[in-house]
């Protein structure tokens, strides 16, 4: 059984709990809030697990283990079937360099940590921030639906979900919270909406795993 630390709004946690089920691997989830009211990753207790202070963190086997995208690499060598990466090897290529468009150019930026230390620490006004965060994911974004439009399957590399909608969904999530107008990239929405059809994902989604 693998143990998630897991946080309901989290997009890295999004990430693994869809890729858990596409796997068809248990889990069990632990919250850590990352409610402003709470920081619970900054408690001791979760520093002494994840010296980072940031969710995920998973255990697996009693071994505690950090990173979704390094998770996501373990999870595709251990339980290779359903594949997340396509054989051929430019498409793999570019799944893998989709998937970090989202994971290293996208996500940093709008951590709630950053998000935070732009506030307390430049002064930052509820505007600013936001617009810091809308320059970023729609910079992203403008480039992932130049990636997409040039799919000519269902889904962005094939017809099955893999590494590329493990990040793409969630950070399209995490854009609505944030008012980003997506309307500008109809492919995202159409993989969006198909993505949305499978269980995997409908099981993953915040408002399905939200705490009571
Ligand atoms: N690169 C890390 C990013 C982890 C990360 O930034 N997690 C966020 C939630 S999505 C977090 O814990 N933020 C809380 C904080 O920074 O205080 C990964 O992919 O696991």
């Amino acid at each position: 059984m693998i143990k998630l630390y897991d946080y309901w709004r989290s997009s890295a946690c999004y990430r693994l709990r869809i890729a858990f089920h596409l796997k068809g691997l248990a889990f069990e989830s632990e919250e850590v809030s990352l409610h402003p009211d709470v920081l619970a990753q900054n408690s001791d207790g979760y520093k002494a697990i994840n010296p980072q202070q940031r969710v995920p963190t998973v255990v697996i086997d009693g071994a505690v283990h950090t990173q979704s995208m390094a998770i996501l690499d373990w999870l595709e060598e251990t339980y290779p079937e359903p594949a997340l990466l396509p054989v051929e090897t430019h498409q793999r290529l570019r799944a893998r360099a989709f998937a970090d468009t989202v994971a290293c150019d996208i996500h940093p930026l709008n951590n709630s940590s950053v998000l935070k230390y732009l506030k307390e620490e430049f002064s930052a006004d509820q505007a600013a921030v936001g617009a810091w965060y809308a320059t970023w994911v729609t910079r992203g974004f403008d480039a992932l639906e130049v990636h997409a439009q040039k799919s000519e399957t269902r889904l962005l590399f094939g017809d099955a979900p893999g590494l590329a909608e493990i990040c793409l969904i969630p950070q399209m999530y995490n854009a609505r919270r944030f008012d980003i107008d997506l309307s500008g990239y109809p492919k995202l929405l159409e993989v969006e909406a198909s993505c949305m059809e499978l269980a995997a994902f409908q099981k993953a989604v915040p408002e399905a795993v939200k705490p009571a």
